[in-house]
């Protein structure tokens, strides 16, 4: 152990993320389409007290003063994303000039603030109409993604160099198509496979668009990852440890880095009979357009995985571990374990050879209020960050080419199907009066930022 200064890779990018429906709020808002995520929110029992983002962090109207606390943070750069249904309302067509000019000013004022914008096409929130007309499983939906992204990189491709084309596509496919728990909430497990082709395929059709209306600019996909392993040596904790990573992780890593999707995983998905039609949705040349070359592949990392099951499929309770203190357990149920960032992030750059990574999202759940004097004593949330930040560093120094770090998130905002019930934000956000307020974790990380490395021992 040794009691010094870590210092981080010179023009490291520290950052901090957020997504355009968990923050925004103005769903009606000047012109904008209905999303997938409005209509399911609506939806009885669909969110955690039929909580909506109708309004959330009232961003829309607040950006301003939310690029102040950016700025007041020291952030190098901001990675949020875009409501596809305020530039297009219904999808593909006719552009909403006024919702264009929101993310147009959002950008210049990021600029002009010093902070490197990183934007993100897709965070879940699909036109309606798309949906209506059959949402990722259907093909037009990727070639409705093309037209969105000409449109949106033709306006802001002159100062956003950062592109990301989705936000975790397994979700949507996962919880969004075959589990129900998210937007649209279909559960149909035959619709995974091909909402999970068309999301990469309108990747890798946007990737050349994009790079041809903001020349010189970086372009990526942001995928989740865990650190998914066996509860014990038995085949049945091997087998489901092996098909959870492939229908979660490697059915997206595999094809964009080449690889075509993962036997393993089609094979599985053939036995239980959730491909019903093989992989007709697959024409010509669709493997070759999903292997685009990318410029840096972000990763999503929360948590690990202990995988248990029985010969039936099953999952027994897992036998306790550590204590269930929030010191190792997110207010999600998440557990903190730090060293699974280091192995992911190794794991990545050893099988799949990124140009670059981004850890585009990272942080925890904890509800800590301010305390009379304003003052949010979140430690959990500190003491996680500065962990997972040891644990990059960990990963730098054995070679993995780490170019940045998001905290997520920004501020507190709206947990999907978990509504208001989680809060993530390094900033508290009151949703009665929409005061936000700088936790401790949010002082913690300006440090951190100034410094470029931590204090301390490890
Ligand atoms: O809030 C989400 C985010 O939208 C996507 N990644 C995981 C976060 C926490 O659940």
């Amino acid at each position: 152990m040794t009691e010094k200064f870590h210092p981080f890779p010179k023009d490291f990018t520290w950052g901090a993320a957020t997504a355009s429906y968990q923050i925004e709020g103005g769903w009606d808002a000047d012109g904008k389409g209905l999303s997938t995520w409005d209509v399911f929110s609506r939806k009885p029992g669909a969110t955690f007290n039929g909580e909506t983002g109708d309004i959330a962090c009232d961003h829309y109207h607040r950006w301003r003063d939310d690029i102040k606390i950016m700025q007041q943070l020291g952030l190098k750069a901001y990675r949020f994303s875009v409501g596809w249904p305020r530039i297009l309302p219904a999808g593909r067509g006719k552009v909403n000039e006024v919702g264009l000019q929101f993310y147009d000013e959002l950008v210049d004022a990021l600029l002009e603030a010093g902070i490197e914008p990183f934007l993100t096409l897709d965070h879940w929130d699909l036109p309606q109409t798309l949906e209506a007309a059959g949402g990722w499983p259907q093909r037009s939906t990727a070639e409705a993604f093309v037209e969105y992204a000409d449109v949106l990189s033709r306006s802001l491709g002159d100062r956003v160099k950062y592109w990301i084309t989705h936000n975790e596509p397994a979700v949507v496919a996962l919880m969004g198509y075959s589990m129900g728990i998210h937007a649209p909430g279909a559960r149909d497990h035959g619709l995974f496979a091909p909402a999970a082709h068309h999301l990469l395929l309108s990747h890798g059709w946007a990737v050349p668009v994009i790079r041809r209306n903001s020349p010189g600019a970086e372009v990526g996909i942001v995928l989740n990852i865990n650190w998914v392993v066996p509860a014990s040596n038995s085949a049945a904790d091997l087998a489901a440890t092996r098909i959870g990573d492939g229908e979660w992780f490697r059915f997206f890593a595999d094809p964009v880095y080449g690889r075509g999707y993962p036997t393993d995983a089609v094979e599985h998905l053939t036995k239980s009979g959730f491909l019903p039609n093989g992989l007709d949705f697959i024409h010509p040349g669709d493997m070759e357009s999903i292997a685009v070359p990318t410029d840096f592949i972000g990763l999503n990392y929360y948590q690990r995985v202990i995988v248990r099951t029985d010969e039936q499929g099953n999952d027994p309770p897992l036998i306790e571990r550590q204590p269930q203190t929030p010191e190792f357990w997110t207010e999600m149920g998440w557990e903190n374990y730090p060293p699974g960032l280091t192995a992911c992030l190794g794991r990545v750059a050893f099988d799949y050879q990124p140009r670059k990574i981004y850890i585009t999202e990272n942080g925890a759940s904890y509800s800590t209020p301010p305390d009379e004097s304003g003052r949010v004593a979140d430690v959990h949330r500190l003491n996680y960050l500065r962990s997972h930040f040891i644990a990059a560093q960990k990963a730098i120094e054995a070679g993995v080419p780490l170019a940045g770090y998001f905290v997520w998130s920004l501020m507190d905002n709206f947990e999907w199907s978990r509504g208001y019930s989680q809060r993530f934000g390094i900033v508290y956000v009151d949703y009665q009066t929409q005061k936000r307020y700088l936790k401790d974790s949010a002082l913690w990380y300006k440090d951190v930022i100034e410094k470029n490395g931590l204090d301390g021992a490890w």
